[in-house]
Parts: C-alpha cells; sequence; structure tokens
C-alpha cells in the first residue's frame, strides 16, 4: 500500500508533506477539515485517537507527532540525503532540534491559537497570548544563532528539520506573533525553503499561497 498522510492546509502537517515530497515518496493525502471538527469524528479517531494531524498510514501501522515522521522519513527514503543516516550523534542533533520545535516552539504558538487546551476562562487564555510572542522571540533568538553556521539549520545539508522550521517561520510571520524583523536569517530560511520545488508542490496540493 501507499502511505496515506491525513493533514490539514498551512496546518504543522505541511512539514511532514514537504518531507515525503521532499523524499520523492510516492503517498495519498487525505484532508482532515479542522475547521469543520472532522478530526474528532469516530473515522478519523480510529486513525489517530489524539484527535491531530499529522498522521502517516504506513503498511507497518500508523505514525503520528511530527519529529516522528520526520525521522520515518530521513530513514526510509536514506538515498534523498534528508538525514545524517549512519551518523546516531548527528542524527540525535537532528531529533533534537525537532523535539524542541515540537515541544517549545509549537506549544507557545498553540497557547495563542488554542489557549482552551491549556486552561479555561478569558483572563488564562488572555495571559497565555500576551505571555506567548515574548516566548516566541526567544526561541527565535536561538534558531536566528544556530541559523550562523551555514544555509539550513544543520549547516550545509538540508534535512528534514528545514521544512519543519519553515513551517514555524510561516506562522510566525502573522501579526501579533511576536518580532519576525528582528530574524533576518530565519526569514532569508524561511524564503530558500519555500522556493524549493517541493514546498511548492506541497503548498499547492494543500491550496495555500504566499508565504
Ligand atoms: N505534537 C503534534 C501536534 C499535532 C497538532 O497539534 N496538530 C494540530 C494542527 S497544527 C491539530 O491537529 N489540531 C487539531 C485540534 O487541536 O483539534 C505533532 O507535532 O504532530
Amino acid at each position: 500500500m501507499k502511505p496515506i498522510l491525513f493533514y490539514a492546509p498551512g496546518a504543522c502537517s505541511l512539514a511532514s508533506h514537504i518531507a515525503l515530497v521532499e523524499a520523492g515518496a510516492d503517498f495519498e493525502l487525505r484532508l482532515v477539515r479542522l475547521a469543520k471538527a472532522e478530526q474528532r469524528t469516530p473515522d478519523y479517531l480510529q486513525v489517530n485517537p489524539k484527535g491531530r494531524v499529522p498522521a502517516l498510514v504506513t503498511e507497518r501501522g500508523v505514525l503520528t507527532e511530527n519529529p516522528a515522521i520526520l525521522a520515518y522519513v530521513a530513514q526510509n527514503w536514506p538515498e534523498t540525503g534528508l538525514g545524517p543516516i549512519g551518523d546516531p550523534w548527528a542524527m540525535a542533533e537532528v531529533n533534537a532540534f525537532n523535539s524542541f520545535l515540537c515541544s517549545s516552539v509549537h506549544v507557545a504558538f498553540a497557547h495563542i491559537f488554542r489557549p482552551g487546551r491549556y486552561a479555561d476562562g478569558d483572563a488564562a487564555a488572555r495571559a497565555m497570548r500576551e505571555k506567548s510572542p515574548q516566548s516566541l522571540d526567544d526561541f527565535f533568538v536561538l534558531i536566528e544563532a544556530k541559523l550562523e553556521a551555514g544555509l539550513w539549520i544543520h549547516g550545509d545539508s538540508f534535512s528534514v528539520s528545514d521544512p519543519y522550521l519553515y513551517l514555524f517561520s510561516r506562522w510566525f510571520q502573522r501579526d501579533g506573533m511576536g518580532h519576525p524583523e528582528r530574524f533576518p536569517r530565519v526569514r532569508a530560511h524561511m524564503e530558500r525553503v519555500h522556493a524549493r520545488p517541493a514546498t511548492q508542490n506541497a503548498l499547492a496540493a494543500e491550496a495555500l499561497t504566499g508565504n
């Protein structure tokens, strides 16, 4: 069977989507409309009981969580060089960066987009929305510094971390997220990833326009 990626347009699943296209994988896309709460339908909960995208259905089972899907893509299509296969230290660095994006950067955005996940009430939502832009700026200071070492997040080789960072750099450009103008390397990195044919292919498949 072909792998099936369950995605929502412009959601964090875009990172796994771009990586699969970069890998040259032969896969199918299935749309999950978050605005229609399709992620909580019984059919989708059978795919991913967490009710989130992405989910990648493979012949060995369902994979969820972007860092896991990205590590799988890098290792399952090693010839495309999307990760430092055979170098445990370098692969751990890729996983460390992706875990940071997942557990810190994504969560700071979620405090803005979906505060109700974390606490009830308007006061709590307001407090999270006020705090998170500062947290995001602090995280992007670290990312900006890391990009001093090369064109891509891990230096000279493009890897699965690059589309993952691209996704969050896109979100960071939205109003009220922090101060993206302070991070020129992040911006240039986003534009480099944006220009790649795989990114353009994935954006077109998700019917997304702009940066
Ligand atoms: N840690 C998960 C996060 C997945 C996640 O939160 N996905 C969001 C879209 S960016 C989602 O499905 N939200 C739907 C909901 O919260 O109901 C990952 O990296 O895959």
